[in-house]
């Protein structure tokens, strides 16, 4: 067995034809680097060249799965001893360490998933401000002391962990999503098994090494690779076997109403951040450039392939047509291509095939709900490509912006998220019925207006059903210190970031200290003041 710190990459025999590096890949746990006990392996591809393979990583077993969840629990009530001031301090260490590493971890981040470097420099960034905020927060962690209705007696409340939390997060945030889950965890004293993404399990292997490179003690964050329905499964079901006491997703809303329900049945606590189809209202009154260019970024940028990415563009009748021309001819413009080889590109491919193959099939619900196609053609080949395409797009897998307008409350491509460039554009008569529609979708995670009304802006904050909410903003953009989750079919209340997460990672335990040295009865021994009854006639002050 090998310390994950006691030795370098072990890189395999044949690297990429192109000579980029291709790596063994293991899981983490207990600090050891660790096979698969069934000794298959899976691939990691670069979506933007699919002949360049990053590595091989362990398909985890069930058996592998138990062993990183007993070295969670192993390592739990050490943890949990440790002060939080300290465990601040490793956290502390790790946003330092992810700062030094930056621009290596960009580039593998967009190597793995695609994403253009600008916008993985951005997520690495988030992932370092998670770390910041929490390091002072193991400073704090504060607990209360409440007053007694007895004298001699005093109360208290503290924060306490959970135990072993089972962290799932999807591949199109890599990095700052597990980071908004692991590190407000680890620093209410809870120990994790975390079960990577399997399209970026180099990310998560370089990510979890650097968090033992910041003094992070070996089985707090045990790392295991493999599938969704593989590992991440065994990871759900060990919730029926009492061995998980957490589960934090992010991912499909069916996959999390699944997860609910186990964790449901068992009384453990689940945090799910689920799908979007958000909302973005254009109004008259609105800067049409400002808008214009929220929309679009809200729509195309990261491929679509954010959570809060821009689903119903609702736009009032008045301006439809004028707005979508001008919205138009930036999606007809639109730069693709893979950001390591040419810059400025708005987005790169699609996370990988599966969300391609995904990706293809939502497209088609559109076709069939009867949507006025504006733009669009599907996937990205040599013989069908956009202007703006830079690149040979047959070595990845790359899509078309698409652009459906005319849709209707009616129309099963209103309600349903549609996970990469495209979005559905509605026609509203007013503001009253661009608030109907903002709030029609199953879903509620982020929401947006332009509107330079501010009474438009009030009462679009006040009516809309969502987590979160922009004021002439793109609906994405989240920042790391404000409550990030949604509603409805979004999530089950649970909210990750800023001092709201702790409330997922911790339970209240209230404490009473009797010192009087003989039983005081709450309730029944509190001493009673009376009213003292007199009459008084105030009328005589009027
Ligand atoms: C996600 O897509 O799961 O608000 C997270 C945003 C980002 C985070 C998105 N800061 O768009």
């Amino acid at each position: 067995m090998t310390n994950v710190l006691e030795t370098g990459f072990e890189f395999m025999e044949a690297n990429n034809p192109n000579g980029s590096p291709k790596i063994k890949g293991y899981n983490i746990i207990n600090g050891q680097l660790k096979l698969s006990s069934g000794g298959e392996t899976f691939e990691s591809l670069n979506p933007a060249l699919l002949s360049d393979s990053l590595g091989e990583f362990p398909l985890s077993t069930k058996e592998d799965v138990h062993e990183a969840l007993a070295a969670a629990r192993n390592a739990f009530p050490s943890w949990a001893a440790t002060p939080a001031p300290t465990r601040g301090q490793i956290i502390g260490n790790m946003g330092r360490l992810l700062m030094q590493y930056k621009d290596d971890i960009v580039r593998v981040e967009t190597r793995e998933i695609g994403k253009t470097l600008k916008e993985s420099g951005g997520e690495v960034q988030e992932a370092i401000d998670t770390c910041l905020f929490f390091q002072s927060e193991g400073r704090r962690l504060y607990g209360q002391t409440v007053n007694s209705e007895l004298p001699d007696k005093e109360l208290f409340t503290y924060r306490r962990p959970l135990g072993v939390c089972g962290i799932i997060n999807a591949c199109n945030f890599p990095s700052a999503v597990p980071f908004w889950k692991m590190i407000p965890a680890i620093m209410c004293g809870n120990t994790c098994v975390w079960k990577s993404p399997q399209d970026s399990p180099l990310l998560s292997f370089m990510l979890t090494r650097i968090m033992h490179e910041a003094g992070l003690p070996s089985g707090v964050i045990n790392l295991i690779h493999g599938k969704g329905s593989g590992a991440g499964q065994h990871l759900v079901d060990a919730v029926d076997e009492g061995l998980v006491n957490k589960i934090s997703f992010t991912g499909s809303t069916s996959v999390g109403k699944m997860i609910g329900e186990v964790c449901g049945r068992n009384l453990v606590s689940a945090s799910l951040e689920l799908g979007g189809k958000n909302p973005l209202v254009i109004m008259p009154s609105a800067n049409m450039e400002n808008a214009v260019e929220g929309a679009y970024w809200a729509g195309f940028g990261t491929a679509g392939q954010r959570c809060t990415s821009l689903g119903n563009l609702i736009i009032h009748e008045e301006i439809y047509d004028d707005f979508i021309e001008k919205l138009m001819e930036k999606v007809r413009s639109t730069t693709i291509g893979d950001s390591m080889a040419h810059e400025n590109v708005l987005y790169g491919p699609m996370l990988s095939e599966k969300y391609a193959n995904d990706f293809i099939r939502d497209l088609e619900l559109c076709e069939k709900s009867g949507a006025r196609k504006l733009w669009g053609n599907g996937r990205i080949t040599s013989n069908n490509k956009p202007e703006n395409f830079l690149g040979d797009p047959e070595q990845g897998v790359y899509m078309w912006p698409h652009v459906y307008a005319d849709v209707t409350e009616e129309m099963e491509c209103f309600h349903e998220e549609i996970f990469g460039p495209a979005i559905t554009i509605v026609k509203a008569k007013d503001f009253e019925h661009a608030l109907h529609l903002a709030n029609a979708s199953p879903y509620g995670l982020s929401s947006a207006i332009y509107t330079n009304d501010r009474l438009e802006a009030y009462r679009y904050k006040s009516g809309i059903k969502a987590g979160m909410t922009g004021i002439n903003n793109s609906t994405t953009g989240a920042e790391a210190h404000l409550p990030f989750g949604g509603v409805k079919g979004s999530g089950n209340g649970t909210r990750e970031s800023g001092i709201w997460v702790i409330e997922a990672y911790s339970y209240w335990h209230a404490v009473n200290d009797e010192l009087s040295g003989k039983l005081q009865l709450a309730q029944m021994d509190v001493e009673e003041i009376e009213l003292v009854e007199e009459e008084v006639d105030y009328s005589t002050l009027a």
